[in-house]
């Protein structure tokens, strides 16, 4: 038997594996067979504690199905034991959803219509959310989008980084720092207390979204394994990165790296279209720092990935986390130039 079939075989599940999605962190698959499936192995590595998800997950779960029956939230199944993440003979953690058909994912934003129906589909989720006991939540990684923080671990990295990897990212070191200010905004906005401890999802990239194929709204939103206590800016933050450029982060060409005003703007009106009621006045008032921060966060975790010669990402060729890195940080500025 593979090591497929034997974790399949622990749900009772027979089918063919096909790789799926594009993913940085885990190995996800297509199980074929009488019904379809997603398979994935946990990147133990990065999830220390995977029954961490499984236990937000469950909470999320239940009580949506107590309040928001009809809202379409992607369980993972229990295996014969009634164990949501049985572990293979490597020590890797699995677990499997039934596929939900008939949808699929987008990995660039090409019309407002799509913007908006994404941000309303991360929207939703926070808004059927509001109400849950969030201290019941626990973080699944510690400090994720604490951007105090992240400065200082690409700080670190930078310090211990080989003289020659550190040279071939000088342009992008620079622009890390001269976005510091960022940092201090930051610190002031959390410790002011304007924002609300809520359960957000925290990766809201465009492609944890999956559309209806025939009425191209948002059905569902997946990759629930950062779904802990957070802020709003940070999924209202990473739909402003991933969605305002024709580009993803992988892109080579910055000069196609733009910030698109309308599609700006259809997110906003997406996300709002669900979230105006929940926000508070004071939150509101957060809005135009959202995509800087997420931004600036996710260049300097790609550019210390580099630093530290590329532990976290899964890369395909040597500089992909600088390639990221200076795509996100021309998006940044772009950002910067055009929301105030
Ligand atoms: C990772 O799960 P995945 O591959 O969509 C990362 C996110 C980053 C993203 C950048 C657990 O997301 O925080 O925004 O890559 N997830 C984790 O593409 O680090
Ligand atoms: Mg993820």
């Amino acid at each position: 038997m593979t090591n497929h079939e034997k974790i399949l075989a622990h749900f009772g599940i027979k089918g063919v594996c096909s790789p799926l999605g594009s993913g940085h962190i885990h190995k996800t698959f297509k199980v074929t067979g009488k019904k379809n499936f997603v398979l994935q192995r946990v990147n133990k590595n990065v999830f220390t504690q995977p029954e961490i998800i499984a236990s937000n997950n469950r909470l999320a779960f239940q009580f949506l199905k107590e309040r928001h029956p009809d809202y379409l939230f992607p369980q993972t199944l229990s295996d014969k034991n009634g164990n949501d993440l049985p572990y293979d003979d490597e020590g890797y953690p699995w677990r499997i959803f039934p596929m939900i058909e008939n949808t699929s994912t987008i990995d660039e934003v090409t019309s407002e219509q799509e913007a908006f129906e994404a941000a309303k589909g991360f929207g939703s989720l926070t808004k059927n959310l509001n109400g849950v006991d969030a201290s019941l939540f626990k973080p699944t990684l510690d400090r994720f989008h604490d951007l105090a923080w992240r400065y200082e671990q690409f700080e670190d990295a930078l310090q211990k980084a080989k003289p020659e990897v550190a040279i071939q990212a000088e342009q992008e070191i620079e622009q890390a720092k001269s976005f510091e200010y960022l940092v201090e905004e930051y610190n002031q906005l959390i410790n002011s207390g304007r924002l609300v401890l809520r359960v957000m999802h925290n990766d809201t990239k465009v492609n944890n979204i999956l559309f209806d194929a025939q009425s191209r709204k948002a059905a569902c939103a997946i990759d629930l394994d950062t779904l802990m206590p957070g802020y709003f800016i940070y999924d209202l933050g990473d739909m402003v990165r991933t969605f305002v450029s024709p580009v993803t982060e992988e892109e080579k060409d910055i000069s196609k790296v733009l910030f698109r005003k309308n599609i700006y703007s259809a997110l906003l009106q997406g996300y709002l279209s669900e979230m105006e009621r929940v926000l508070t006045a004071e939150e509101k008032k957060s809005i135009p720092f959202a995509g800087k921060m997420m931004t600036y966060i996710m260049a300097l975790r790609m550019l210390a990935d580099f630093l530290r010669g590329n532990t976290y990402y899964h890369i395909t060729y040597p500089e992909q986390n600088l390639v990221r890195a200076k795509n996100q940080f021309r998006l940044l500025e772009l950002i910067c130039s055009n929301v105030s």
